[in-house]
C-alpha cells in the first residue's frame, strides 16, 4: 500500500510572539500589534487520544464492508481515537444526517465513504464552513475537490480494466457476457463498468447489465433472471463484488451448470471469493483492499493539526488473484 506522502504545515505559527512592547517598556506597543497578538492563540499539538473522528459508514452490505468497518474500529481502539461510527444502511440521506450530527458535535475530522458519487456538495460545504476537514474514503464523490481534504481508496476504473483483461484471456475466441453490477450511482460501480468497457475485446459482447446492489441476497435473483432470459448463451460474467458472485453461483448451480461453464471474473478478494476460486466457479478475483483504517487515522491526525494531504488523491496498491494461488493464500487472508 502506498504510504501517504504528506506535507506537514503547522498553522500555529502564531506561537512565535513578537516581543515588541512586552513588560514595562517605556514605548507601549502600537494598537495594531496588540490586536494581532490577541487573535493568535498558541496551539497545542493534538495526539491520537485527543482526536474525535466521525465515520458515517454506508452500510453492511458485503464482507468487504464488514472488514472495512472492523479496520476503523480496531485502529481507533488501538490508537485511543474516539470514533463516532454509524451505519447508513446504504442510504445517502442517512449518511448526510449522520454527518450533520458530527458537524454539530464539532468533531476533528469526518471520514466519509460515500454510497453514491453525486449529491454531496451541500453537506461538504457545511463541513468546510465549520472548519472540519473531510477525508473521502473508498468510493469517490463528484463534488469539487476543494470541498474535501483528501480521497483515499482504490482505482475502480483500473479494477474494471483488470477485470476485462482477465475476461479477454478467459474468452480468447470472444463470446457473450453479462454484468452483475454494484450499487447504481456508486463510484465503485461506475468506475468498474467504465474500466471494463475500456479494455474489453471487440469480440466480447456485454448482452445485459443489472445491479445486485453489492449483496448476495440481491445478486442471486438477478443471475437467476439472466439465466432464464439468456439460457445457453452466457459465456462469461463480470460481477462487481464477491458477495454478489456467491449469490450468482448459487443460481448457476441451481440451473444445473458446472464450474467453468460460465467464466466468472469477480472483485474484492475476500475469503468468500477465494473459496469460489478453489471450488472452480470463479476464474479471477480482482483485489480491492478494505483495510483503510490505519491510513485514515494517520491522515486525520495530520489534518487535525492543520496539515494538508498531498496529493489529494491517494490510491491503494492492488493486485489480481487467480485460482492457482487461492488455496495457498486463503489461510492468511484477513477478510
Ligand atoms: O467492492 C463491495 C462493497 O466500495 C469498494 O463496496 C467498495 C465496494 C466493494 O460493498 O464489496
Amino acid at each position: 500500500m502506498k504510504s501517504s506522502r504528506v506535507l506537514y504545515m503547522l498553522v500555529g505559527l502564531a506561537m512565535i510572539f513578537a516581543v515588541v512592547g512586552c513588560g514595562a517598556s517605556s514605548t507601549p506597543a502600537p494598537a495594531a500589534e496588540v490586536a494581532q497578538e490577541a487573535a493568535a492563540p498558541a496551539q497545542v499539538k493534538k495526539e491520537y487520544k485527543d482526536l474525535t473522528v466521525c465515520y458515517p459508514q454506508l452500510g453492511a452490505e458485503s464482507d468487504w464492508r464488514t472488514a472495512n468497518s472492523a479496520s476503523f474500529k480496531e485502529t481507533a481502539q488501538q490508537l485511543g481515537v474516539n470514533l463516532i461510527f454509524s451505519d447508513a444502511q446504504q442510504k445517502q440521506e442517512n449518511q448526510i444526517s449522520a454527518m450533520r450530527t458530527c458537524i454539530q458535535q464539532g468533531v476533528d475530522v469526518i471520514a466519509l465513504p460515500p454510497v453514491v458519487e453525486d449529491g454531496w456538495d451541500a453537506v461538504l460545504t457545511e463541513a468546510k464552513d465549520a472548519g472540519i476537514p473531510v477525508i473521502v474514503v473508498d468510493r469517490s464523490v463528484s463534488a469539487d475537490p476543494s470541498l474535501y481534504a483528501a480521497h483515499i481508496g482504490s482505482d475502480m476504473v483500473v479494477e474494471g480494466q483488470r477485470s476485462a483483461d482477465e475476461m479477454n484471456r478467459l474468452l480468447p475466441d470472444g463470446g457473450k457476457v453479462i454484468e452483475l453490477s454494484g450499487t447504481t450511482g456508486s463510484g465503485a460501480a461506475n468506475g468498474r463498468a467504465e474500466g471494463f468497457r475500456k479494455n474489453l475485446n471487440d469480440n466480447i459482447e456485454i448482452i445485459d447489465s443489472q445491479t445486485g446492489n453489492f449483496t448476495t441476497a440481491e445478486g442471486k435473483p438477478v443471475m437467476e433472471a439472466f439465466l432464464k432470459k439468456y439460457a445457453g448463451q452466457i459465456d462469461g460474467a463480470f460481477i462487481h463484488n464477491d458477495n454478489m458472485a456467491i449469490g450468482a453461483v448459487e443460481a448457476i448451480k441451481a440451473a444445473g451448470l458446472k464450474p467453468g461453464d460460465i467464466k466468472i471474473v469477480s472483485v474484492d478478494g475476500t475469503r468468500g471469493g477465494f473459496q469460489l476460486m478453489i471450488d472452480g466457479w470463479v476464474q479471477a478475483d480482482i483485489e480491492c483492499n478494505p483495510l483503510l483504517g490505519p491510513q485514515v487515522m494517520e491522515m486525520s491526525l495530520l489534518l487535525a493539526n492543520g496539515g494538508t494531504v498531498e496529493p489529494k488523491e491517494q490510491l491503494t496498491n492492488e493486485t489480481i488473484y487467480l485460482p492457482e494461488q487461492a488455496e495457498a493464500l486463503l489461510p492468511s487472508r484477513q477478510y
